[in-house]
C-alpha cells in the first residue's frame, strides 16, 4: 500500500501546472550597453572589464561581445589571457607587429549605466506578462499564460525582442516552454537574438540531445561523474536507471532524473512584493464598443478582487488594448499619490477606453501599478525577505509612465488627484 501511495505522489507532484513560461536573457549585455554608449563598437570585438591598462597585472574579463568570443574571449578569464588571445585596438598605432583584425577594444565596467538600461528593458517586461521573476540585472521569467497562446507565443516572443531593442537599443535571446527551467535552457540555445519555442509535450526531446552541464544544476563535477558512467546527454539521464542515479548522487540523483525529463513544478513567482497586478483577455475581434466595456468591466473587477486580497493601495490605473495582428496600445491615469478606492479601477479603465471606441480589438488587459504595501499588509506575506521589500516598495517611485508601442507613445490621459478628490 505504502509503496502505491509513494508512486501516486510522484505522478502527482509531476503534473506542471498549465503556464507558458518565457525567460529572457540580454546578449553579452556589458558589451551591448557599451554600444548604447560608443555606436562606434557595433559590429567589433569588445571586452568589458578591469586590469587592462598598461601597469595593471590583476583583473578579469565581466563579459564579450560575440565577436571577441570568436576568438577564444569569454566571462572571468583572467584579463591577461583575454589581452594574449585579443590584444587593444588602441595598441595598433604604436605596434606594427599587431595585425588590427586581431584586436579588440576594452572597456571598464559602467555599472551604473548597466543597471540603468537593465531597468528599463525591465520596465518593458511590466508589459508583456501578469508575473515577473527578476533573476539578475540582464535575466527574468516571465509567466506569459494570459498574455498568448502556443499560436500566437512565437510573434508574441518576436514583438518583445523588437519592442526591446528599438526602445532600449540592447539585443535579447529569448526562450518559452511550458516550465522554467526548459525556458532557460531555450533561451540560451541560439543566442544572440534567439527565440526558441518549446511546446507541450516536446521538453523531453529538446532536453535529450543536450550535454549534461546543460542541466539545471550539473556543475563540473557532477557532470565528470555522469560521462565517466556512459551518461553523456540529458537524454541518456532520462532513460537511465533511476535507482542508480540516487545510488551515485543520494537525493539529488532523483533531481537529476527528473530534471533531465524536464519535468518542472515552479510556478513563476515575483521576488519580491508584486509591482503592478492586471488581467487580460483575448477577444473574437471586434469594434462593438458594448463587447469592449463589457469586457472590461469583467477585467477590472478581477483586478479589483485581487487588489482586495493583496491589501495594497495602487497609484496608476491602465489599459491595453492590443489591435490585431499585435499592435499593443497601452494607456494610464497617474496619480500623485496612492489609492485604496477600488472602485475607481473600472470607472478610470472605462474611461481611458474611450479614445479606442471604434478601434477594431482582439485583446483588453486592465493594470494597476506604483502598488504599495503598508507594514500590516508585509506582516501578512511572511515570506518576503524584508530587502526585497524595500527594493520594490512603489511609493516613492517617480510617476508611473504611460506606455504606447512605437510613435503612438503618448502620455495624454495622465489625470490629478483633483479628478478623484471630488467623488
Ligand atoms: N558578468 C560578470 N562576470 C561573470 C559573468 C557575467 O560580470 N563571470 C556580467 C557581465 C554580463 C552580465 O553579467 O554582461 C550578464 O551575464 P550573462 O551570463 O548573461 O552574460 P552576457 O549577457 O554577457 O552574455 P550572454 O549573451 O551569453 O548572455
Ligand atoms: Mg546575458
Amino acid at each position: 500500500m505504502n509503496t502505491d501511495r509513494g508512486k501516486l505522489d510522484i505522478t502527482i507532484e509531476k503534473e506542471a501546472p498549465d503556464q507558458i513560461v518565457l525567460h529572457i536573457d540580454m546578449d553579452c549585455f556589458y558589451a551591448a550597453c557599451e554600444r548604447l554608449k560608443d555606436p562606434e563598437l557595433n559590429g567589433e570585438p569588445v571586452i568589458v572589464g578591469m586590469g587592462y591598462e598598461p601597469g595593471d597585472t590583476i583583473g578579469a574579463v565581466a563579459t564579450a561581445s560575440y565577436e571577441a568570443r570568436e576568438f577564444g574571449v569569454g566571462s572571468a578569464m583572467p584579463i591577461q589571457e583575454a589581452l594574449d588571445k585579443l590584444p587593444r585596438r588602441k595598441d595598433v598605432a604604436n605596434d606594427p607587429a599587431l595585425n588590427k583584425e586581431q584586436t579588440g577594444h576594452y572597456r571598464p565596467v559602467d555599472m551604473e549605466f548597466y543597471k540603468d538600461t537593465g531597468a528599463q528593458v525591465k520596465s518593458i517586461l511590466e508589459d508583456y506578462a501578469e508575473t515577473i521573476r527578476d533573476v539578475s540585472i540582464d535575466e527574468a521569467y516571465l509567466d506569459v499564460t494570459s498574455h498568448t497562446d502556443w499560436g500566437a507565443v512565437e510573434q508574441y516572443a518576436r514583438t518583445l525582442q523588437d519592442e526591446i531593442y528599438d526602445t532600449v537599443g540592447v539585443p535579447a535571446s529569448v526562450g518559452v516552454a511550458p516550465n522554467m527551467s526548459a525556458a532557460k535552457i531555450a533561451s540560451d540555445y541560439d543566442k544572440p537574438n534567439g527565440c526558441v519555442i518549446v511546446r507541450p509535450g516536446t521538453v523531453r526531446e529538446f532536453l535529450s540531445s543536450l550535454p549534461v552541464e546543460e542541466i539545471h544544476g550539473v556543475g563540473p563535477v557532477t557532470a565528470e561523474k555522469l560521462v565517466e558512467e556512459g551518461l553523456k546527454t540529458a537524454g541518456d539521464v532520462a532513460s537511465a536507471d533511476r535507482d542508480k542515479l540516487e545510488e551515485m548522487f543520494g537525493e539529488r540523483g532523483t533531481d537529476l532524473f527528473v530534471r533531465a525529463r524536464g519535468e518542472d513544478t515552479r510556478v513563476v513567482e515575483p521576488r519580491g512584493l508584486p509591482k503592478s497586478i492586471s488581467n487580460e483577455s483575448a477577444l473574437e475581434t471586434t469594434a462593438d464598443i458594448d463587447t469592449k466595456r463589457e469586457l472590461l468591466i469583467d477585467l477590472a473587477e478581477q483586478v479589483r478582487q485581487r487588489v482586495i486580497e493583496k491589501g495594497c493601495l495602487f497609484q496608476t490605473i491602465g489599459i491595453k488594448v492590443v489591435e490585431p495582428p499585435f499592435d499593443v496600445n497601452t494607456r494610464a491615469t497617474s496619480l500623485p499619490g496612492p489609492i485604496e478606492s477600488t472602485e475607481l479601477i473600472e470607472q478610470y479603465a472605462l474611461d481611458l477606453l474611450d479614445e479606442f471606441e471604434s478601434t477594431r480589438v482582439r485583446k483588453l488587459g486592465v493594470r494597476v501599478s506604483g502598488l504599495s504595501f503598508t507594514n500590516a499588509n508585509q506582516a501578512q506575506l511572511g515570506d518576503w525577505d524584508s530587502s526585497q521589500q524595500a527594493e520594490t516598495d512603489l511609493t516613492t517611485k517617480a510617476s508611473p509612465k504611460s506606455r504606447s508601442r512605437g510613435a503612438r507613445r503618448t502620455g495624454q490621459s495622465q489625470q490629478t488627484l483633483g479628478d478623484f478628490t471630488d467623488e
